[in-house]
């Protein structure tokens, strides 16, 4: 199967999944209408497709990890909803339609961010088919692993950075710093995630892990090249604004040629460090090809 038909199907698992569980006569009905805005069709849904491709690693199918899959993409996508908040990146276009707050107003915004983090943790944590099928202590594995890529030294952390590097000139390692726990350490844990559902060794978490931080890094350094490289209409969202934001990125320290060389050179050693997995990872390659070679 292509990748990029791969991305499909696996999207519209999810897509099928979230449709059903994000349902409820309890919770009020606009909370609920705006939870789905947030995550239901759109986005590559990559980050669902790297826990897949790498429980398949492990022999596990994309079904025995939806509940996974499908919290990582409600987090990642709580992410993007705080970032676009007015206090925050202030954009009004997300995934080719207005932003959740744009559509549902700023509070709106800040609560279906907030159900969105709370409920996808609870598709992990609280659900008892997912306790059954790996046992509890595979899911508070996993639970630790999505807390620590996300608390202070992981995605909070690295947002804190990004703001308070905005127009000040920085060091290549500062920013390295902030992509890492921005971007890489959520992409890092999304693939750690299908390992350690497949019971992988503390060898191979440690060889896919290592892996998972030089794609995150290249995902974030292709980001701010699309960034100046596309029109907002491709990317689904607003296009040229770090410049305008005045962002640290790689690309304003170095340019376009040597960040692209950077960006090369990443994915090589992201390519080599996977050949110390003891067993087939062709879908992990794949995409790692497609992260670096996506035009959205
Ligand atoms: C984790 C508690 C906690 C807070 C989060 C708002 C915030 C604080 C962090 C923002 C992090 C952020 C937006 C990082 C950028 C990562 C990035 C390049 C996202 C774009 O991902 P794609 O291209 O998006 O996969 P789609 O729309 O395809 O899903």
């Amino acid at each position: 199967m292509e990748i990029t038909e791969y991305l499909q199907t696996n999207a519209a698992l999810i897509d099928g999944y979230l449709d059903r569980v994000l349902i409820s006569s309890e919770a009020p009905r606009t909370l609920i209408e705006a939870l789905r805005y947030g995550v239901l069709g759109g986005g590559k849904k990559i980050r669902a497709s790297l826990v897949f491709a790498a429980g398949e690693a492990f022999s596990l199918n994309p079904e025995s990890l939806l509940p996974i899959g499908a919290a990582i993409e409600m987090i990642h996508s709580f992410s993007l909803v705080h970032d676009d908040l007015p206090c925050m990146d202030n954009d009004d276009f997300r995934r080719g339609k207005p932003s959740l707050h744009r559509a549902y107003g700023e509070a709106m915004g800040v609560l279906a961010g907030d159900g969105l983090l709370v409920e996808g943790l609870n598709q992990v944590v609280g659900n008892r088919d997912l306790l059954a099928r790996f046992g509890p202590d595979t899911v508070l594995d996993i639970t630790r692993v999505l807390l620590a890529a996300l608390g202070v030294t992981g995605m909070v952390g690295g947002q804190v950075l990004d703001m308070a590097f905005e127009g000040r000139s920085v060091e290549e390692s500062e920013v390295r710093e902030m992509y890492r726990m921005k971007t890489g350490c959520f992409i890092e844990a999304s693939i750690l995630c299908g390992a350690i559902a497949g019971n992988g060794t503390a060898e191979e978490r440690a060889v896919l892990a290592r892996f998972g931080s030089l794609i995150g890094l290249c995902f974030q350094i292709v980001d701010d090249l699309l960034d100046v490289t596309q029109e907002s209409d491709q990317l689904g969202k607003t296009a040229g604004k770090d410049q305008v934001q005045q962002k640290a990125t790689l690309l304003s320290l170095y340019g376009m040629e040597k960040t692209r060389t950077l960006l090369q050179h990443t994915y090589g050693q992201a390519r080599s460090t996977l050949t110390a997995l003891s067993r087939p990872a062709r879908t992990l390659l794949d995409l790692a090809a497609f992260i670096v070679e996506r035009q959205q």
